[in-house]
């Protein structure tokens, strides 16, 4: 059979883990139009007759932020590279190419394995996805290229085939039906953060991070508790809103989907607490 490691890489927002989870089927990663959403190596499994590719998300590069985080996070991303069978290089066509995009390509060029394009996003409309011939210029490098919309799920099929086609002969990665390395408390976590992202200010999200700290099954009824770590006592206001209704927006719009997801009653309780050195536990 074929299997290797498949490795989405690419600038901070291209939508490398909306086609983690389309590429997998289900919702493995959690997603946001806000930058740095994804700061683990994540793993998605796609099992087919012909064999096993395990795509491994990864942060996106981003180069105007200079922060310990995203110190960490390009670290991270360097690392992913270092062991993997196929590269997936995502690039979204309504962004200029500029330096970030530059230097991400000049990763991906090093790498000796097999190489693909993804110009995502087709789905818009051609006038917003304007650099598109500049980003195709890129194709000598690669292998092959594919426009696909991840979002929608449109023409994903050509993908899944070309990555099994270029993998190597091997043995299953991952045995019994198992689709990722990440653990429910992980998922929990992020599924909170993408939440926050999504109510939350533009600043805020990057000084944040989120913890849960203990789930319990109380007969049928999953009880998570779970809290929002962040910098200051400023973002900590802005976390909990005005009289408390962003706290209560996130936890809501978290509570749904974990419940969707568990296919359980969830109780969340939520709370916000300043941790300065909340960057270390990610
Ligand atoms: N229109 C459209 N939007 C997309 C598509 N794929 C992803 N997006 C959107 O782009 C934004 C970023 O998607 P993510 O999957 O979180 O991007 P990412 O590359 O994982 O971002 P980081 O984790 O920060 O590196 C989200 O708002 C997605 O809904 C697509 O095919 N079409
Ligand atoms: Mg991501």
């Amino acid at each position: 059979m074929k299997s290797g490691f498949v490795v989405l890489v690419g600038r901070s927002n291209v939508g490398k883990s909306t086609l983690l989870n389309t590429l997998v089927g289900t919702k493995i990663a959690a997603t946001s139009f806000r930058a740095q959403m994804t700061r683990n190596i994540i793993h998605g499994v796609l099992n087919t007759p012909q064999g096993q590719a395990v795509f491994v998300d990864t942060p996106g590069v981003l180069k105007a932020k200079k922060s310990e985080l995203t110190a960490k996070l390009l670290k991270r991303v360097e690392e992913a590279l270092s062991e993997i069978d196929v590269v997936v290089y995502v690039v979204d066509p309504t962004r200029e190419i500029g330096d970030e995009e530059r230097f991400v390509l000049g990763l991906v060029r090093k790498i000796q394995k097999p190489k693909i394009l993804v110009i995502n996003k087709s789905d818009l409309p051609p006038q917003e996805r304007k650099h598109q011939l500049e980003y195709e210029v890129f194709q000598e490098d690669f292998d092959a290229v594919f426009h696909l919309s991840a979002l929608k799920g449109a023409h994903v099929q050509p993908l899944r085939d070309k990555v099994i086609d270029l993998l190597p002969e091997g043995h299953e990665l991952y045995l019994d039906g198992q689709l990722t390395n990440v653990d429910n408390y992980f998922f929990m976590e992020e599924i909170i953060r993408e939440k926050a992202f999504s109510v939350l200010e533009k600043e805020v999200p990057y000084s944040l991070t989120v913890t849960v700290d203990n789930v319990e099954d109380e007969g049928g009824l999953l009880r998570v508790e779970a809290r929002i770590l962040t910098d200051a006592d400023r973002y900590k206001s802005m976390i909990i809103g005005k009289r408390g209704a962003k706290i209560k927006e996130i936890g809501q719009m978290a509570r749904k989907e974990l419940e969707q997801a568990t296919n359980k009653k969830i109780y969340l309780a939520l709370e916000v607490e300043v941790d300065q050195h909340w960057v270390q536990r990610v």
